[in-house]
């Protein structure tokens, strides 16, 4: 029996008057759930419920809202095993990277969950006597929060997190490819004791809720992550609605590799930056910028460490890569697979769709390299799939010239053991994230995660005590107990005989 669901809508698992969905695991083709293809009405009622909560929201003051997300972590640490199948099954990262996923729902919800106790302003003096100046969060109001599907419960989490700590009951439409994921996470929600309409949850198309959300005149943020096309569109509604917006977008993150770099370090973290979530994390270190001293050698290597990765059944403890998430997907790695065939990139190693077996049930691409010119297409877009390119570099000017030579700036990365092109490629990465000798992957929670350039538009900042940026605006606070009127830049210029 393959389970039905519904929608969440101001406290309730509601059936839905639209035409349904079924979500499947890439590996296997298996279907595992139905959702409905919310409607316009149905997307009313979310955002009116979720408007309908925030005054009781908000006043529910930061600690309480705290405990019940604390609560919420707990349930997750409980069900990590359970709920990181599901994130395997239904996206088709390996399941160690199944429970990373809930780990990072875990990690930040407790963090979060702290924040309601500090959440701190700023008090600052007075130019004036017996006057006090502070400055406190405020919440902006209810949200609307539209995630992607390769993170399928991480990056929900990090939205709701800071949402609902900041005092923000929010809309959240997942990607149509990991719907269950968020509906399990909506669960956990539920149980912890979140009230009616404080959390909402809407399935189905980005042309009816995804747009719908963004142009929904009560909702007063809108926080985003996918890809650049669908973000400047977002950018450009929200603008007409004159809210806030969070984008956080693409990236082409590189991995600078100095010929002083320990190789064997930096081909684990090759093959984990690039092959790792089979590619497909907005972090992925999908470039290597290589010295041309090393050159030769790290791609001798990197053929025979990619040869060895196994790709199969994520759910097998033993595979190392997993299929791509859709059909979709699927083809458009094939189709850039083509492109750098037609450019004429060299081809190191992979370059093709598996067949045979397993392989055949689902969508499984070999991991690949191409050795890559820098002015073509696979040096400069994302692919989003297990597509690595490499490329040389004449020493460490010309390989930060080429990192920042793409629109992206996410996440970067530098492998070397002289302190001067470490501290240098700190300085000059084009990156909202830089790793000296680790991968462009594996952000932790109780930092700021977010991009630069076409990446992040907005300078938003996720995760860490930014989070609360997205959903809080700040008040200035000026309390005169002096018993008079005191006059700013007046009566001061009085007192100090200015
Ligand atoms: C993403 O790919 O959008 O830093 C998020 C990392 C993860 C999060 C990635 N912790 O790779």
């Amino acid at each position: 029996m393959v389970q039905e669901y519904g929608l969440f809508i101001d406290g309730k698992w509601r059936k839905s008057e639209g035409k349904r969905f079924e979500t499947r695991n890439p590996a296997t083709g298996e279907v595992l759930a139905t959702f409905p293809l919310a409607t316009k009405d149905e997307l009313g009622g979310a955002a009116h419920a979720a408007k309908g909560a925030f005054e009781k929201w908000r006043k529910t003051t930061a600690p309480r809202r705290g405990e019940i997300l604390l609560e919420a972590a707990r349930i997750f640490r409980r069900k990590k095993e359970e709920l990181g199948r599901v994130v395997t099954t239904e996206m088709g990262k390996v399941i160690a990277e199944g429970r990373g996923d809930v780990q990072e729902v875990i990690d930040f919800y407790e963090y979060a969950a702290g924040e309601g106790r500090r959440m701190f302003g700023e008090t600052v003096p007075s130019e004036l006597p017996n006057k006090m100046c502070l400055t406190v969060r405020m919440p902006v109001g209810p949200v609307g929060l539209i995630t992607p599907w390769n993170f399928p419960m991480a990056i929900p989490a990090w939205k709701s997190g800071a949402a609902l700590i900041a005092g923000c009951p929010f809309v959240l439409k997942p990607s149509s490819l990991t719907p269950l994921c968020a509906a399990k996470l909506v669960e956990v929600l539920d149980e912890a004791g979140f009230p009616p309409g404080v959390v909402n949850l809407l399935t189905g198309s980005g042309s009816v809720v995804g747009d719908g959300l963004v142009a929904h005149p009560d909702l007063r943020v809108i926080s985003f992550t996918g890809g650049v096309d669908t973000g400047r569109h977002v950018y450009e509604t929200a603008a007409k609605k004159m809210i806030k917006v969070g984008l956080e977008l693409g990236g082409k993150n590189p991995i600078i590799a100095m010929d002083d770099a320990n190789l064997e370090l930096l081909m684990d973290g090759v093959m984990f930056g690039a092959f790792g979530t089979a590619g497909q994390r907005c972090t992925a270190s999908s470039r290597l910028i290589v010295h041309q001293k090393i050159y030769d050698q790290v791609v001798d290597d990197l053929a025979k460490r990619a040869e060895k990765l196994r790709v199969g059944n994520p759910i097998d403890e033993k595979t190392d890569m997993g299929p791509v998430a859709s059909a979709d997907q699927e083809k458009k790695v094939l189709e850039y697979i083509e492109i750098g065939r037609k450019e004429g990139d060299t081809l190191i190693t992979g370059g093709k769709k598996l067949a045979g077996g397993v392989y055949d049930k689902g969508f499984f691409i070999a991991p690949t390299v191409f050795a890559v010119d820098r002015r073509k297409r696979l040096a400069l877009e994302e692919i989003f799939g297990p597509v690595l390119s490499v490329l040389k570099a004449k020493d460490f000017d010309d390989a930060v010239a080429i990192a920042n030579s793409v629109k992206y700036g996410l996440s970067s990365s530098i492998y070397t053991n002289d302190l001067r092109w470490a501290f240098r490629a700190m300085q000059e990465l084009e990156a909202g994230i830089t790793y000296v000798n680790a991968p462009t992957i594996g952000a932790e929670v109780q930092l700021p995660f977010g991009g630069v350039k076409e990446t992040g538009p907005t300078d938003t900042r996720e995760a860490g005590t930014t989070a609360l940026d997205e959903f809080t605006y700040w008040k200035t606070i000026y309390v005169d107990y002096s018993g008079r009127l005191q006059r700013a830049q007046i009566d001061t210029a009085k007192l100090t005989g200015g």
